[in-house]
């Protein structure tokens, strides 16, 4: 038992310090896991979330059906839905993958949340999520951490729904 903490431990701090210079696409099966990222997130924040992109290369349509993380208490599969015009975050029972149609997963979309977060995401470095789907089986990629942006997701819905490439600045507080 004791062997395997210090295994595990030895391992996470070794993917926490990797960075990116790793390629960065994945393989489970069929399924091919494109440049996993999140946003960093300010030292408060309890939540975080992570994009990427996956495409199916089979014949078979698949599902992205659990996710887990070492950094996390817990994750889970999520989308955005207007609400009376509010932009709010819905869990999801599994992500489908279709041949022939990528699937994004990005900010106001469909994402993978993060709940309970251990440690902070910072830029620069990288952490371990593992995807596990219905057909493929378990995938685990590092995910790259990126800077916050203006508008880092909070678990509450979302005030501002354009999150794209223009966002700069001070990460968002989320408490
Ligand atoms: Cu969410």
């Amino acid at each position: 038992m004791m062997m395997r903490t210090t295994t595990l431990a030895a391992l996470l701090t070794l993917t926490l310090t990797a960075g990116t210079a790793i390629a960065h696409g994945y393989k489970a099966g069929a399924i091919e896991v494109e440049h996993p990222w999140a946003r960093a997130t300010a030292p408060s924040a309890q939540n975080g979330a992570a994009y990427m992109v996956l495409t199916d290369h089979g014949q078979q349509p698949d599902r992205l059906v659990s996710v887990s993380s070492p950094i996390a208490d817990k994750a889970e599969l999520h989308t955005h839905l207007m609400d009376n015009g509010v932009m709010k975050m819905r869990p999801v029972n599994a992500i489908e993958v279709t041949p022939g149609s990528p699937t994004t997963l990005g900010p106001s979309g469909l994402h993978i949340m993060l709940l309970g977060l251990k440690q902070p995401l910072v830029k620069g470095k990288a952490f371990p999520l593992t995807l596990m789907f219905e057909k493929a089986g378990p995938v685990t990629v590092e995910v790259d951490v990126q800077s916050a942006g203006a508008t880092a997701p909070t678990h509450e819905g979302m005030a501002d729904r354009h999150t794209g490439e223009h966002a700069t600045g001070m990460p968002h507080k989320t408490n």
